[in-house]
């Protein structure tokens, strides 16, 4: 499927960067990401694609790897025993999802087409404001399908290392999944304990915006120092969702014993498709 048939172009003209439409467009979703730490873009691929994303997604179901885990909002899976145990770092929830790793995708994917198209990788970098960006080299992260079933969650978190997280809503569940942001809940310099401690035990609901997602939508959010989280998926059809990785560097490969954690013990191994 070529780039060009994937995005809805009529709304988002994103193949000529000196269209007006375009620039428009990115000021206001570059305005929105600096004031709410999200920004979404309804509709943004058209609806053939969607629909063979999503049979793509069921067929690579049964090969994806469970991520079960007991996790603090940082990612690990365990406390710090030298910390009070309230401390944010000891509040430990369970978090799984039904994890598709970029290898078991086809390769004539659309959402691989999306991803490696020159045209998505300046548009991302032009709203989030980088210099640059390079598609990861990593084996199995560039682009993820992640699959969450009646009773799958993910816990309050902050993402590690990348400054944002693109995700692309493929299919949305009969109820829950909802993804809920707390915007800059910490900062680069101030970790902000206290309060992070206050959103994970439900004292700041006022300060939580649950962000809506239409099959289609693709969302830019700044997930590294944004807590958030996704709510119980309820019923019987999966909750689907793309998310793609881009670097700050060329040639960025993740680290194998990150990538087992992620993507099970097959992962655990120098790469060599990178
Ligand atoms: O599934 C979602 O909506 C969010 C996933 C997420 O938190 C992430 O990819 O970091
Ligand atoms: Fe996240």
């Amino acid at each position: 499927m070529l780039p060009e048939d994937i995005v809805n172009l009529e709304n988002y003209p994103i193949i000529d960067s000196n269209n007006p439409t375009r620039a428009r467009l990115i000021e206001t979703l570059k305005a929105d990401l600096t004031a709410h730490q999200y920004c979404s873009l309804p509709g943004f691929i058209r609806p053939a694609a969607l629909e063979r994303a999503v049979i793509e997604a069921k067929d690579a179901r049964p090969r994806a790897h469970d991520n079960n885990a007991r996790r603090n909002c940082y990612l690990h899976r365990q406390g710090d025993p030298d910390l009070a145990p309230d401390h944010p770092r000891n509040l430990l929830f369970d978090s799984s999802t039904r994890m598709i790793a970029y290898d078991l995708l086809p390769d004539g994917s659309p959402l691989k087409a999306l991803y490696h198209w020159d045209c998505t990788r300046l548009m991302v970098s032009d709203i989030v404001g980088a210099d640059e960006l390079f598609d990861s080299a990593d084996p199995y992260q560039p682009v993820n399908v992640l699959c969450a079933e009646h009773g799958d969650q993910s816990a309050w978190h902050f993402d590690s290392s990348n400054a944002f997280t693109m995700t692309l809503m493929l299919q949305a569940p009969e109820a829950g999944g909802e993804f809920e942001i707390v915007p800059a809940a910490r900062s680069d310099t101030d970790e902000n304990y206290d309060y992070v401690r206050k959103v994970l035990t439900g004292e700041h609901r006022d300060d939580t915006v649950t962000v809506t997602r239409e099959p289609g939508s693709l969302c830019i959010f700044c997930g590294c120092n944004s807590l958030h989280r996704v709510t119980p998926v309820k019923g019987s059809t999966m909750r689907i969702m793309a998310v793609f990785v881009y670097e700050a560097e060329p040639g960025v490969i993740g680290d194998p014993k990150v990538n087992a954690n992620i993507y099970g013990a097959r992962a655990d191994q120098p790469s060599l498709s990178a």
